[in-house]
């Protein structure tokens, strides 16, 4: 595609009469608005750089260099209206968006009124919601496909401007709790380092913005180097232009980031190009880094004298003074007037800034979860539809499976919430849609095959097929709930998310509490997990639930039968909080737990276990695909010695169901906690500290656990039987611990 490039000395040149001269568009005042902004981000930098050797701030990242680059984007675009996900040298672009001085000093002295993040991140970690400003964290380059995400939202309300609508209150749904706004022509800029781009998430998102003709623009502020890595060891030829230069539907600039003129130049080109809905942008901006990477490093031990002096001659504060000067914008009283002005304003920011409250330390469980809508809540406890009546000749129709209703869960959802879209990979019936509508297939609706027929009854729209890229999916999906879309998207096996770990543990999880409840993402991650298939070895068995519900702000469900999936699988897409709805494989289609069909408006609340067979001699708690083997063990033991379990599933994981716990273990004084991953620091392990802690007074014997050996799950079946926790493993324990 189109790659322009602009050449700095002419872009510097003016254009116009000498009295109404604009260069490149840019007239008088912007010209001195921007330089403005340029002047206060450097002394911004240098004032802060000042207050953390006096120790009054805890910590400084510089966006010194980039300054133009940042002022000429915020020209190029609108606040409030496109949507921003930048990194932290980006200070003369949130300035240039409408962020003040005194909001930044905000975030360095921690304040509880910085609008960023209340005190929980570190400064320059840009988070405004008004302005379009979406949160970002520390780990480079996790905004990409989040970006990518945003755009794609705007693009779907643009098609779908139903989907805007909320119900009215009253209704149990996260719709009430989120303003969705959208224009027809709107961006999104993404912004990363030179470093950066070597991550994978830069090369999934460039790919999924060039598959779907996103309007994104890719700005890339390569400085030369990531911390002390040279741009030549860390960009195969020293280019990121050249190696981008492949990908379809781009219009690409290459510019020099120090020129604030010919940044803006490239900028409303690319902006132009997106607006007009042609693709995305890859604007590669060549700025400095006068400063070492952060206030933590010496870039003298890696860097020359004379590298750092070649460096100060493309200054772009210094440069666009003189540029002024020269082109007689400003005269010299003038810029020190300018200059005046701005240092009052960053000394008032500053000393009004020292007096701001810090945070009050109760406040440190504020926004883990969604404030306004508590999934544990009554108002998510329906009871399930009457039973249809039997047919005439008496037959009732067949029960369905754990597979069934998690498809008509999310079929009725799909009715009712617009919002709602679906994808993964293989989620859809068929891509090439021309051989679904010319009947010459059937389609494949995942690869085991519970979104099957969705895509045809919804369109390609709302389900999708996305590329086999995880971090894509979690990340796209965080970036689509972030402007209120559901997306309900589906990992195809627990065995491979770990792709997208970084965005479910650092983005996902953390995003409405890092920024004080400014954001939100409630997605819906389906998980296919779990072994017992003989024949699914290692990398299609595994279990490790436990890794997630470590993770606070994550909500972690995983049942064991058809009610209860169809149950939990609606609550998870109404609730306002991202969840992981664990699916077993091997409880897809077992006739253990099928049921009929529970109607549109079935409901499980959270947090709340289920009895599966009373008892009084010996309490087991468990979830997922031991339920079955543990009920079956039970049973024996019941027939054979007359012991009586009490079987606990937990059905939900994060939040748990404690009082149902406590209950059973009071009354029954011997507990087994019972679980499919490998049994250290596995999930019962948490359970087991708790009743050990809490309820030790009540117990008569010690609580133990059966799980799986800390191996793993290996192919051969009388390995596999082996490895996972066994019907007769359970039995033994049970009798162990009722007879002790
Ligand atoms: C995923 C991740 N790895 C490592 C780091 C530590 N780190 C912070 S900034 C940085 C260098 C980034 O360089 P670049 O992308 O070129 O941006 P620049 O700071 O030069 O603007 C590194 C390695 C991090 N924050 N996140
Ligand atoms: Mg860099």
């Amino acid at each position: 595609m189109a790659t322009t490039k602009t050449d700095p000395k002419l872009a510097l040149a003016a254009n116009g009469g000498k009295k109404n001269r604009t260069f490149e568009g840019l007239n008088r005042e912007q010209l001195i608005q921007a330089y403005r902004f340029m002047y206060m981000s450097r002394r911004i930098d240098d004032r802060e750089i000042l207050l953390k050797r006096q120790q009054k701030i805890f910590f400084q990242m510089s966006g010194a260099g980039h300054e133009a680059v940042g002022v000429a984007a915020a020209l190029a675009l609108k606040a409030g209206y496109d949507w921003f996900y930048p990194y932290y040298r980006d200070r003369a672009l949130c300035l240039g968006l409408g962020v003040k001085s005194y909001q930044m000093f905000l975030q360095g002295v921690g304040a509880a009124d910085d609008p960023s993040s209340g005190g929980r991140q570190m400064p320059s970690h840009w988070s405004y919601p008004g302005l379009h400003i979406v949160t970002q964290s520390s780990p480079t380059g996790s905004q990409i496909l989040q970006g990518v995400g945003c755009a794609e939202a705007g693009r779907y309300y643009a098609r779908h401007p139903k989907a805007v609508e909320a119900p009215q209150s009253g209704f149990v749904d996260y719709r009430r709790f989120k303003d969705v706004a959208f224009q027809g022509d709107e961006v999104t800029y993404i912004s990363l380092g030179d470093g950066t781009s070597s991550e994978g998430e830069f090369w999934e998102a460039m790919n999924a913005a060039a598959l779907g003709k996103l309007p994104v623009i890719f700005c890339v502020e390569d400085n030369g180097y990531a911390i002390s890595v040279p741009v030549e060891v860390q960009t195969a030829g020293g280019s990121i232009s050249r190696l981008v230069s492949g990908f379809p539907n781009f219009h690409f600039e290459e510019v020099d980031g120090t020129d604030p003129v010919a940044c803006y130049a490239a900028f409303a080109r690319a902006t132009r190009y997106c607006r007009e809905g042609h693709g995305p942008a890859f604007v590669h901006a060549h700025v400095i880094r006068p400063y070492s990477h952060s206030l933590s490093d010496d870039e003298r031990l890696y860097r020359p004298d004379a590298e750092r002096e070649r460096d100060a001659q493309r200054d772009p504060v210094t440069r666009t003074q003189m540029f002024l000067l020269r082109e007689g914008v400003l005269d010299d009283k003038g810029i020190n007037q300018l200059e005046k002005d701005v240092e009052a304003e960053l000394q008032a920011a500053v000393d009004q800034a020292l007096e701001a409250l810090p945070p009050a330390p109760e406040s440190i469980t504020n926004f883990v979860y969604s404030p306004d809508l508590d999934p544990t809540s009554p108002a998510f406890d329906t009871q399930p539809a009457a039973e249809p009546a039997p047919a005439a000749d008496g037959k009732k129709p067949a029960a369905k499976t754990m597979a069934d209703l998690i498809t008509a869960t999310l079929r009725d959802e799909m009715k009712r919430d617009e919002r709602i879209v679906i994808f993964g990979e293989d989620v859809a019936d068929c891509s090439r849609e021309e051989y679904l509508k010319r009947k010459l297939v059937k389609g494949k609706g995942g690869v085991f095959k519970l979104t099957f027929g969705l895509q045809c009854e919804f369109g390609n729209d709302r389900v999708f097929n996305s590329p086999l890229a995880e971090a894509a999916i979690v990340g796209r999906a965080t970036g689509m709930a972030t402007r209120g879309l559901k997306p309900v998207v589906e990992i195809q096996f627990f065995d491979y998310i770990w792709p997208a770990m970084m965005q479910i543990r650092d983005e996902l999880s953390v995003i409405r509490w890092r920024s004080n409840n400014g954001f939100s993402c409630p997605v819906v991650i389906r998980v296919a997990i779990g072994g017992y298939l003989t024949g699914g070895a290692i990398y299609h068995s595994q279990c490790g639930e436990s890794t997630f519900t470590h993770i606070p702000g994550l909500r972690v469900v995983f049942p064991s039968n058809a009610l209860d999936a169809a149950g939990l699988l609606r609550t998870a897409i109404r609730c306002d909080d991202p969840v992981l709805f664990l699916e077993h494989k091997r409880l897809y289609r077992e006739s253990f737990g099928r049921s009929a069909y529970p109607g549109p408006e079935y409901m499980i609340p959270f947090g709340k276990a289920k009895i599966v067979h009373p008892g009084t001699d010996l309490t087991v708690i468990t979830y997922g695909a031991v339920v079955p083997r543990a009920l079956q063990a039970a049973q024996k033991l019941e027939r054979e010695q007359g012991v009586k379990i009490e079987l606990i599933d937990l059905r939900s994981l994060n939040p748990f169901d404690w009082e149902t716990i406590a209950a059973s273990v009071s009354k029954t004084n011997r507990a087994l906690v019972a679980y499919e991953d490998t049994l250290s620091w596995g999930y019962g392990a948490e359970i087991a500290a708790r009743i050990a802690d809490q309820l030790f007074d009540q117990l008569d014997a010690p609580v133990r656990r059966v799980a799986a050996k800390d191996t793993f799950v290996a192919y051969q079946p009388i390995l596999e039987d082996a490895i996972l926790p066994q019907p007769n493993d359970l039995y033994l324990a049970m009798k162990e611990l009722a007879e002790y």
